[in-house]
């Protein structure tokens, strides 16, 4: 039944969407649109793919269990940078609807990127409960399921923006190139397992976090929505960037820190940094910074050998907290606050107010995640 060439795309712009509810239910409007998307995607496996029912029913489970159940900042913020791009009053219902599928887009992105993430982590829970990888049997399908869930993205992106093969190209480029953006980062993220502490360094976090990171949970938010609006400008993606690089900075920052500081409750996940030898914001401050020789030689020892929840583990976070890294961090955070606010009036704001994306779309992101606890 497979037919390479023909796939099923909706190439009019024709479709009926359902009502989406931007003001009153913005939260309820947008889980539907990922039902309708997994539905979507579930029910042609049969026919076009010939899966026996077992197989779909647990593709359904999956993509339940994985693209659900998150903070849905990143993909909520395509539609809300959407809304402030068209403007409240000429955003139409099939725009709404088409922007939350680009929101969905990259919730699902995210779902693939932590389910094969936790695996490279060794980590136990994820939302709340077990990590997939921990949830299934043989786990190791879970694997296959992270690159299922990536397919899945590129289907949905053609089944929804073919009407316009420009705009598609647009999109499947944005998104391909922020996954080997997203990869390159884990990549020298997950080799700090084979280097010696001291390469460890601040630089080398900065790195690794604007790659691993800040493309895919910042940048790639407010492109979508910018391409949806048909901004073709080179300059103002460049500014977008710039900007949206040094908040998803600061939120991996605030990731690590939450790693070590943050109760399981609140986060959701077990924090696994200290075990597993994490480049992380608290460690390469620790080590290259603060660290007196005797301490030092503490982390020499521990660090990256220790399991969650030991004596060693306990003794590395009293460390920190010796060493002043909550205070740091808290000043840290206030700084990353007052630069990116600061851009409004420089070349970046006034660029991309130029193009039409008016600074309020970076100003609600920031809001999202400034001093977040979870
Ligand atoms: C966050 O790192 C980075 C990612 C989730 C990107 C993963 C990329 C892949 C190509 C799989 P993290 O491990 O600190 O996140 P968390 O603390 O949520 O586990
Ligand atoms: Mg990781
Ligand atoms: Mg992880
Ligand atoms: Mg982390």
């Amino acid at each position: 039944a497979t037919n390479q060439d023909r796939t099923e795309t909706n190439t009019t712009s024709t479709v009926q969407y359902p009502h989406y509810d931007y003001d009153n239910d913005p939260k309820g409007s947008f889980m539907k649109i990922c039902d309708m998307l997994i539905q979507e995607v579930i029910e042609t496996l049969p026919e076009r793919y010939d899966l026996p029912k077992p197989e779909a029913e647990y593709l359904q489970r999956m993509l339940e269990y994985n693209v659900k159940g998150g903070k849905m900042n990143r993909g909520m913020m395509v539609v809300e940078s959407g809304v402030l791009l068209f403007g409240r009053d000429n955003v139409d219902n099939t725009t709404l609807c088409r922007l939350a599928i680009l929101g969905w887009a990259i919730e699902w992105l995210q779902a693939w990127l932590l389910v094969a993430d936790d695996i490279m982590d060794s980590s136990v829970t994820r939302r709340g409960q077990p990590c997939w990888y921990k949830k299934i049997s043989p786990w190791y399908i879970a694997i296959n399921d992270a690159f299922t869930t990536e397919a899945f993205v590129f289907q949905i992106l053609k089944r929804h923006f073919a009407y316009d093969a420009n705009v598609l190209v647009q999109l499947w480029d944005l998104m391909l190139e922020t996954t080997l953006q997203t990869e390159l980062g884990q990549l020298s993220d997950t080799l700090c397992d084979v280097l010696e502490l001291k390469d460890l360094t601040p630089s080398r976090w900065e790195l690794i976090v604007q790659y691993k990171t800040s493309y895919y949970s910042f940048y790639l938010s407010v492109a979508f929505a910018m391409v949806l609006r048909g901004i073709t400008k080179q300059d103002a993606y460049d500014a977008a960037r710039e900007i949206l690089i040094i908040m998803g900075v600061y939120f991996q920052a605030q990731d690590d820190y939450l790693d070590c500081y943050a109760t399981p409750e609140q986060l959701g996940k077990v924090g696994t940094d200290i075990q597993d030898k994490k480049c992380g914001w608290l460690f390469t401050k620790a080590y290259h910074e603060l660290c007196p020789p005797e301490q030092r030689n503490y982390l020499d020892k521990h660090y990256g050998k220790c399991k969650v929840g030991s004596t060693e583990e306990q003794k590395i976070k009293e460390l920190y907290t010796s060493l002043g890294l909550p205070q740091m961090y808290q000043e840290y955070e206030q700084a990353s606050y007052d630069k990116i606010m600061s851009l409004r009036d420089r070349q970046a704001g006034a660029t991309l107010a130029a193009a039409g994306v008016p600074w309020e779309v970076f100003e609600t992101f920031l809001r999202k995640v400034y001093k977040r606890s979870m």
